[in-house]
Parts: C-alpha cells; structure tokens; sequence
C-alpha cells in the first residue's frame, strides 16, 4: 500500500497543470492560459459604465488590452444592486504560496474591487479588496483559506467616477497559484 500510494503520488505530480506557465504583463502563470477565467456568470454593471466598455466576455482568457479595447467596466457602487462581475473558471482557485488571484484592471491603479470566491456561484467567500497598485489577493488568512473554488465575484466599492471609465475595467483575471489537483 506504501508503494500503491507513492506511485500514485507521483502521477499525480507528473499529470499536474502547472508544468508549463506563461507570463503575462510580468506576471508568472503556473498554468498557463488555462489559469485565466473561461465563462461570464453575471454581468450587472453599475452607474458610469460605458456601451463602449459592456461586453463582459472582453474580461475572459488572457490579457489582450489594446487600442481601448479588451476590458469590460463595472460601473460605480450603488447601495441597492452591487455593481459586479462574476466568472467562472476551468480550474480550481486553491491557496498556494504567496497570491492567488491576479486582476488585470485598464489603467495605472486599481480602482477599488472587492473580490469572492465561490464553489458554486451562488455563496461567496469574501477575499479582500484590491486597489491602488495591488493587483493580487493571497487567499491566506482569509475565511477561504484551504478551500476550492471555481468562481470569483468583482465588486465595485467607491461610488464616485464618471463614464466611461467610472469603477474597475476589467481586462483578464487569473489563477496565480496551481490547482495540482481535481483540475
Ligand atoms: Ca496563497
Ligand atoms: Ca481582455
């Protein structure tokens, strides 16, 4: 049985995803383009958004912002009906060693998002806020912290900007850690 387990241990290993990563923007992605989210849950863009910048599904697959376009706006916070943005992912997001999730967010700071994660979609785990120059939350220390999960909400959290780039344009979100397992 020792045997059976070490052996299984290694295939494991070898089957892994995270052999070969890619960097984007600087960034290192153990799992390549496999890391970045693959479908649009929910789209509910808050006061501020532009037309030019509502197509979510801009904010699947890796980051491809260019020319004014490849980013989807969440708007600002309205206190009734969140400003939010939620997708889905072919891989789980787990705690490895240091950040988890990377945010690509359009322009030179992160305007204030609150992130979720969830196994379901339906209830959420909150993570943390990214904002200023922090593009990345660690799921270390968070109520999520040793879980898996396949989904992630983006939350607008000031309620202040003007169109069209009011609240966080979204460009791509990936998974920094590697989901060896259950992938
Ligand atoms: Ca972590
Ligand atoms: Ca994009």
């Amino acid at each position: 049985m020792v045997w059976f387990a070490i052996l299984m241990g290694l295939s494991v290993a070898h089957g892994g995803r995270c052999g070969d990563g890619l960097e984007f923007g600087g960034q290192y992605f153990p799992s390549g383009e496999r890391a970045f989210a693959t479908k649009v849950v929910a789209y509910r863009p808050g006061p501020g958004a532009s037309e030019d910048y509502g197509d979510a599904s801009t904010a699947l697959g890796v980051p491809d912002w260019a020319e004014g376009k490849g980013a989807v706006s969440l708007g600002t916070r309205q206190k009734k009906t969140p400003a939010e943005l939620v997708l889905g992912f072919d891989i789980d997001i787990v705690d490895g060693k240091g950040a988890d999730l990377f945010v690509f967010e359009v322009g030179p700071l992160v305007e204030r998002t609150r992130l979720a994660v969830s196994v379901d979609g339906h209830d959420w785990v909150k993570v943390g806020i990214i904002k200023g120059s922090t593009r990345a939350v660690d799921l270390a220390g968070t109520p999520a912290e040793g879980g898996r999960w396949r989904y992630l909400r983006l939350r607008s959290v000031d309620s202040h900007g003007k169109a069209p780039w009011a609240g966080p344009d979204i460009d791509a979100v990936g998974i920094l850690s590697c989901p060896l397992l259950n992938s």
